[in-house]
């Protein structure tokens, strides 16, 4: 609902003064450094599950089975920190599993350093990394598939529980996937999975995993990938339509604070 804080004739005064300078503003392309998530230095126990945009979780092998977010947490002997489920936990899987001090952890003829995240898949189930976008806007997303033990695995970047981004089979130590990294445009609560299947046998499956996403930037709010005027008209007609996605602050409401944000990354050309 727009609420229309500013009032109406300054907001006409604005969008004219911003319409009138269009001929001078170049396009550009965007550098999105506005808000960055790193999935290893995210990662905690004592955060809850989900953990801010990051949720760990399984599902069966299948397609379109419904996420089971882990609900356990342990610190192993060894130093590891890690989420599983005690009703569903055979040889330890599936689940995930970091480094949270600052030395080696070593276990299972492995070795995690500090910082190092990794998960595994059960017989059944592919173990799940779920981030949940805050904000509308173009992220930047990257990530690394870490071969850690001498299995093989399945591993994939899914978008919306669906559209596959990236998809590899990875196979002994030290063999990786990736890196992958793409642009996608991401309305808020819109969600990208990193995923370990796998791929037969679940043994010696640990896999490292690295993602960051940084952006979320609204410049582009046409999503044509440059910032031009097409952007202001786009975004002023959902705002004065009251649109979900002219809530570029987030916080829940449209209105002027929204123009101000959009607008600060217009004029930057990007974030
Ligand atoms: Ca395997
Ligand atoms: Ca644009
Ligand atoms: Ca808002």
């Amino acid at each position: 609902m727009n609420t229309y804080p500013i009032s109406w004739p300054t907001y006409r005064i604005i969008r004219s003064s911003v319409l009138a300078a269009l001929a001078v503003v170049p396009i550009c392309s965007i550098a999105s450094d506005a808000a960055i998530y790193e999935a290893a230095a995210a990662f905690s126990l004592i955060n809850g599950n989900p953990n801010g945009v990051w949720t760990y979780g399984y599902r069966l092998s299948t397609p379109a089975s419904a996420l089971t977010v882990f609900p356990n947490t342990s610190v192993q002997s060894n130093g590891l920190s890690v989420w599983f489920d005690a009703a569903y936990n055979p040889l330890g899987t599936p689940s995930f599993a970091a480094n949270l001090t600052t030395s080696p952890v070593y276990g299972a003829g492995m070795t995690w350093p500090p910082g190092r995240l990794s998960f595994h898949p059960s017989p059944i189930h592919d173990a799940v990394l779920r981030w949940t976008s805050p904000s509308r806007g173009e992220w930047d997303i990257s990530a690394l598939f870490i071969g850690m033990d001498g299995g093989t695995t399945n591993v994939s970047v899914i978008r919306g529980g669906e559209d596959v981004l990236f998809a590899a089979t990875r196979s002994g130590t030290g063999a990786n996937a990736g890196p992958f990294a793409a642009k996608v445009f991401l309305e808020v609560g819109e969600t990208v999975e990193f995923v370990v299947n796998n791929a037969g046998s679940f043994y010696s499956d640990t896999t490292g995993l690295e993602v960051v996403i940084s952006g979320g930037c609204p410049a582009d709010f046409n999503e044509d990938g440059g910032i031009d005027g097409g952007d202001v008209e786009t975004f002023f007609h959902a705002w004065e339509m009251g649109e979900y996605g002219a809530d570029v602050n987030t916080d829940g409401g449209v209105d002027g604070a929204d123009v101000g944000v959009f607008f600060a990354a217009w004029e930057n050309g990007g974030c």
